[in-house]
């Protein structure tokens, strides 16, 4: 173990990865960034938001806690739908805990069934996380607690909100606790793994589904093309925005190139923000037809290319 990932001195360090599984808008994402305290996956109000697996990295005592946050599971119909599912399906098999977690104010409805069967065959230890309390009745969550136990045993149940941060401490200690004895895998300072250009494209991916409506998100991508640091220490970044049609582009670019203008101002905000540099971003739109079935830009998502239509 180098000086990086020394734990503190008499303790013996524990470390492992935690699964973090649900249907699409549970706030996987969102708890993610409230556990690890800074924004390492993004959210949306939309579904489907978070396309393949995003590691945050937490220290709490002793543990190093990697928290996998996930796509939402749901039943996939395109290409790119099945890559999401199936990485998050792959991710709870090779993770040493598994918490699902539900939107307290959905309840059960058939994506979380189709949740429910697979996950009884997850052989591991299994915390169920019903979050968004900030907007539910206490005894209606009650009853969603015991609907959902008895339909699947359970280690542990919390009751939390990602958003306002309640219960989440509890949450946390608990999965220090769990995790294996072991070294730790990362740096004490890391919070992700995902390297910056991957990053940077999520960012204004988001931007992108904050201001974009009905199916657009779902028909776009955005890729890191190039990233130089300047000598006066700013960071000049180009990013491409893949469509599938003309139509999409001239949605993207907005009356006078106002929409793309908007998303870039506030993506190059926040990637200023993380990265704490002065940032110049370059957005480029371009129509691809067929980027839903290209192995590339499966590889640069960081998903494994489903084969078959
Ligand atoms: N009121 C409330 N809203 C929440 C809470 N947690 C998340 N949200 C909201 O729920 C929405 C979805 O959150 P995400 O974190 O993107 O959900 P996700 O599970 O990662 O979604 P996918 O990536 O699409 O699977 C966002 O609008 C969040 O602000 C919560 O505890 N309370
Ligand atoms: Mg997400």
């Amino acid at each position: 173990m180098n000086e990086d990932t020394q734990a503190p001195a008499g303790e013996a360090t524990r470390c492992g990865f935690v699964a973090l599984l649900g249907a699409p808008n549970a706030g996987k994402s969102t708890l993610t960034n409230a556990m690890v305290g800074t924004k390492v996956s993004i959210v949306s109000h939309k579904v489907q938001t978070t396309r393949a697996v995003v590691r945050g990295i937490l220290i709490e005592g002793a543990a190093q806690v990697i928290l996998v946050d996930t796509p939402g599971i749901f039943s996939p119909r395109r290409r790119l739908e099945r890559a999401m599912v199936s990485t998050a399906w792959t991710s709870a098999a090779d993770a040493d805990l598994v918490a699902l977690l539900i939107d307290a104010k959905r309840g059960i409805d058939p994506d979380i069934e189709a949740l429910l069967a697979p996950l009884a065959e997850v052989r591991r230890t299994r915390a169920l996380i019903l979050n968004k309390i900030d907007q539910i009745r206490r005894d209606t969550l009650l009853a969603l607690t015991t609907q959902l136990t008895e339909r699947l045993a359970f280690d542990r149940v919390f009751m939390i909100s990602a958003l306002t941060g309640d219960g989440v401490d509890d949450l946390k200690s608990w999965l220090a606790a769990q995790v294996p004895a072991g070294p730790w895998l990362y740096p004490e300072d890391q919070i992700t793994d995902a390297p910056m250009r991957m990053l940077a494209a999520e960012v204004t991916r988001e931007k992108l589904y904050l201001r974009l409506h009905d199916e657009l998100p779902y028909r776009s991508t955005v890729e890191t093309e190039s990233w130089k640091e300047l000598r006066d220490g700013s960071i000049r970044i180009e990013q491409t925005i893949y469509v599938e049609r003309e139509t999409q582009r001239k949605i993207v670019l907005g009356k006078g190139g106002a929409t793309i203008k908007a998303i870039s101002t506030e993506a190059r905000a926040e990637i200023a923000e993380i990265t704490e540099q002065k940032v110049h971003l370059f957005l480029f739109v371009k129509v691809r037809e067929n980027w839903a079935d290209d192995p590339e830009r499966y590889r640069e998502m960081g998903l494994d290319f489903p084969r078959g239509g």
